[in-house]
Order: C-alpha cells, then sequence, then structure tokens
C-alpha cells in the first residue's frame, strides 16, 4: 500500500464539533457586541483556542488585556464544553468508520492529530477513546497549525516517517501543516477546495480506495 498510517484531524472531519465551536464563538461575539458569522468561523478551523478568540477579536475596537483574553477563551470553552455533554458516537461523521476499518483490515495504521485539548473528553463521548493507534493533540504541542508538530508528533508515536503519512483535514490551516510536515493530505469538507490538498473529497464517504494503492 502506498501509505503506512493515516493520520485523521478530529474536529470536522472525525466528529460534527466544528459547528459546535461556531455555536460557542457565536454567543461569546453576542456576549461581547462583537460581529461574528460563519465566514469568520471558517479561519478558526483547525487553529488554537487563543489564537481563534484573536479571529474573532479582529472585528472588535477594544483593547484588551491579556487576563480579559483567557477569561473570554474560558468563557467560549465553557459554552462548548456543554455541547460535548451531549455528544453520542451519532455525531461521527459520514464514512468515518467505514474507511478507518478499511485501513485496519489493511494494517494501516490510525492517529489522530487534533489542536483541540477538548480531544481527550470528545473520543470518550463517541466511543472511539481507545480505537486509534495513537493521539497527538493539542495538550501536547507548543505549535498549532499551519505549523506541522501535531502531525510530526503524530507520526512519531506510531513509528512511521512523515512521507509514509497521509492526513485528513477539514481546514486550510491542516492541509497547510500536512505539506510543511512533509504529508500527502485529502481535504473534506471546506478543505476540499484547497488546490494545495493532495487528494479532495466532499467527504470520508466519497473517499476512493484506490488513492492508498
Ligand atoms: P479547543 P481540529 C481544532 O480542532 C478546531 O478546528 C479549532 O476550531 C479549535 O479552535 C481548536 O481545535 C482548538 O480547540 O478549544 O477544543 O482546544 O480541527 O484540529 O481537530
Ligand atoms: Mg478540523
Amino acid at each position: 500500500m502506498k501509505y503506512k498510517a493515516v493520520i485523521f484531524d478530529l474536529d470536522g472531519v472525525v466528529v460534527s464539533t466544528d459547528n459546535y465551536h461556531y455555536q460557542g464563538w457565536k454567543r461569546l461575539a453576542d456576549d461581547e457586541n462583537i460581529y461574528f458569522d460563519r465566514k469568520i468561523n471558517e479561519r478558526q478551523r483547525g487553529v488554537s483556542r487563543m489564537e481563534s478568540l484573536d479571529v474573532l477579536l479582529e472585528k472588535s475596537d477594544k483593547i484588551y488585556t491579556t487576563e480579559q483574553k483567557i477569561e473570554m477563551a474560558t468563557r467560549k470553552n465553557e459554552y462548548y464544553k456543554e455541547f460535548l455533554k451531549d455528544l453520542t458516537p451519532d455525531e461521527i461523521l459520514p464514512g468515518v468508520l467505514k474507511f478507518t476499518e478499511f485501513l485496519k483490515s489493511k494494517g494501516i495504521k490510525i492517529a489522530i492529530g487534533s489542536s483541540s485539548k477538548n480531544t481527550p473528553s470528545i473520543l470518550k463521548n463517541i466511543g472511539l477513546d481507545s480505537y486509534f493507534d495513537a493521539v497527538a493533540d493539542g495538550n501536547s504541542i507548543k505549535n498549532s497549525k499551519p505549523d506541522p508538530e501535531v502531525f510530526l508528533l503524530a507520526a512519531k508515536l506510531i513509528n512511521e516517517a512523515p512521507e509514509d503519512c497521509l492526513v485528513v483535514e477539514d481546514a486550510d490551516a491542516g492541509v497547510e501543516a500536512a505539506i510543511a510536515g512533509g504529508m500527502d493530505v485529502i481535504g473534506v469538507g471546506t478543505a476540499s477546495s484547497n488546490k494545495n490538498a493532495t487528494y479532495s473529497f466532499a467527504d470520508l464517504n466519497c473517499v476512493d480506495f484506490n488513492i492508498l494503492k
């Protein structure tokens, strides 16, 4: 097979939590009277919580102290965690299990590479906490996507060279990160229109397994 491992982004690839991130940020923006919409939210995909806050604050004229920013990011995370409480395996995105089971049957390793610090609780709630060969997430990295750190860490944890890994991403920042790490990348969802992605599919249900040969 062409790849020895596939590294999956989490929010927006494995599970539909990307919409909950939007709703959490929208509520914070409404609290603070800051304009926010889905287009602005697209730029928050894949980037860290504090960097996502900076994207939101671009629409505000105020200057915020570090303490105020930490409070706002924490408040958004509390809103977001309310949604995570009700997260179930039903919110695993279409095609994820079909694709991962195929990979497992071919002896191809699977890992998570996510910027999210909520990764452990999300995987637990969707029943996939011991499903992947390795998990690299926002708790174990310094630089979030588009830096390749999280994907390089995932490759290291599964003992595979970056060039033998294929990444699946829904964010432009994640596509950039994979390429910077020397990996091929499937763009799905928003990233399916990213011209730098090696392969593009609307979602994981549409993946042509021949790309793995
Ligand atoms: P948290 P991914 C990313 O997850 C999200 O796409 C991004 O919108 C979010 O800001 C980031 O995680 C941090 O999430 O606030 O839960 O630590 O797409 O890399 O799986
Ligand atoms: Mg994502």
